[in-house]
């Protein structure tokens, strides 16, 4: 018989509930995939197969408001030969969501996976560790909503932990550390504490940290394809080309995503620089509230330097972060920008190719 599932499995809130429209011919269901041949989606009816009106690609304003992988939507059955196709009527409000920007020379959003309460940011202990690389998932992962948790994968490999978990310290801020081997099969059951029933957990992390196989041990089945690293600086290849969600028979459920090759900002200042209470907490008291932390007199970054309170790699990278994501608004804002005018030209293509009276 066909899997169904119930709304509470698959991660259902009273926060999407409140959204519901009169119409209860309507169907909730959340998108596992997408890929050329529609939406996937899971259901009380079980698993459907959505798409989007014709129309509705050219109504959104931006792509990063079509559904994604995570997302809630309400949708129609069809006259089909397929029973279970279905069209696509609304997303749902996302409480949550993970962007970053396009990959390549584009700077639009793209969001990632949406609805998540809990982000595994995995690192590999192995050639291809690096604190800094962990310190931007946290970023963007303050910036997503969800609740980080820090995996440091492949604890096999690893002589000098203690060197490492000092590392990760350092930029943690106190986020649950936790570390597994997937290939040993240590360490599943801490990851399972995180994903209990009805909620959503992203697996993120660079090509090669093991994403896929830490999903597969939790499935108990090896559902996605694993693919080997280069010798020397165990980097991935890129095996995981789809972001996909999948339900967990113990309850909960994980999204795999495939390994960014660029991390790069997609925030909003405000919700970034919360990643740095610390130091914003301490910069507050600065005599100048335009204070630099350079040479101004009564700075209280500077004292608290001085005193060790404040490391200075920590000033370093806080000093970093803001130039990058000031950077990084400007792009935005342009790119943007640019949208908009493409957005009013295409308007006014349409209004101008209406056929008019005198036709
Ligand atoms: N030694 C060791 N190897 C591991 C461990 N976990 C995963 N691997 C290996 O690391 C390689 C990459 O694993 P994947 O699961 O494909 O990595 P991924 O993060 O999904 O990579 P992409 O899909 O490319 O983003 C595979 O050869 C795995 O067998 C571990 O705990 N220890
Ligand atoms: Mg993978
Ligand atoms: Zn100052």
């Amino acid at each position: 018989m066909e899997q169904t599932f119930t709304l509470a499995q698959l991660g259902w809130k009273n926060f999407f509930q409140q959204q519901l429209e009169a119409d209860n011919t309507l169907i909730p269901a959340r998108v596992c995939r997408q890929d050329r041949s529609g939406y996937q989606l899971m259901s009380e009816h079980g698993i459907l197969l959505g798409s989007l009106p014709g129309i509705s690609r050219l109504e959104v304003r931006s792509k990063a408001e079509l559904p994604t992988v995570g997302d809630w939507v309400l949708v129609r059955k069809v006259e089909a030969d397929n029973p279970n196709q279905v069209i696509i009527h609304t997303t749902l409000e996302r409480s949550t969501k993970f962007s970053r920007k396009e990959a390549g020379e584009k700077f639009g959003e793209q969001v990632v996976a949406a609805n998540i309460d809990t982000i595994f940011i995995v690192t590999g202990l192995d050639d291809n560790f690096n604190v800094k690389r962990i310190e931007r998932y946290l970023l963007l992962t303050w910036a997503s909503g969800a609740t980080p948790v820090i995996v440091l994968n492949k604890a096999d490999l690893c002589s000098n932990l203690e060197k490492k978990l000092d590392q990760v310290a350092q930029v943690s801020m106190g986020t649950v550390t936790l570390v597994v081997s997937a290939m040993n099969d240590e360490g599943m059951d801490d990851l399972k504490e995180w994903i209990t029933e009805g909620t959503t957990v992203a697996v993120l992390g660079s090509s090669g940290v093991g994403k896929s196989t830490i999903i597969n041990r939790l499935l108990g089945y090896s559902h996605f394809k694993t693919g080997d690293v280069r010798e020397g600086d165990s980097k991935g290849r890129h095996t995981t080309t789809h972001r996909e969600l999948c339900l967990i028979d113990t309850g909960g459920l994980v999204i795999d995503t495939p390994g960014m090759r660029e991390i790069q900002f997609w925030v909003d200042k405000n919700s970034s620089l919360s990643s740095y209470d610390d130091v914003e907490s301490i910069a507050m008291t600065c005599r100048f509230n335009d204070c630099v932390h350079e040479a101004e007199p009564g700075c209280a970054v500077k004292k608290a330097m001085e005193s060790g309170e404040l490391g200075e790699d920590r000033f370093n990278s806080y000093i970093k972060f803001q130039k990058e994501i000031a950077f990084f608004e400007e792009q935005q804002n342009a790119s943007l920008k640019l949208e908009r005018k493409n957005e009013h030209k295409r308007f006014t293509k349409l209004i101008r190719h209406r056929p008019t009276k005198r036709d």
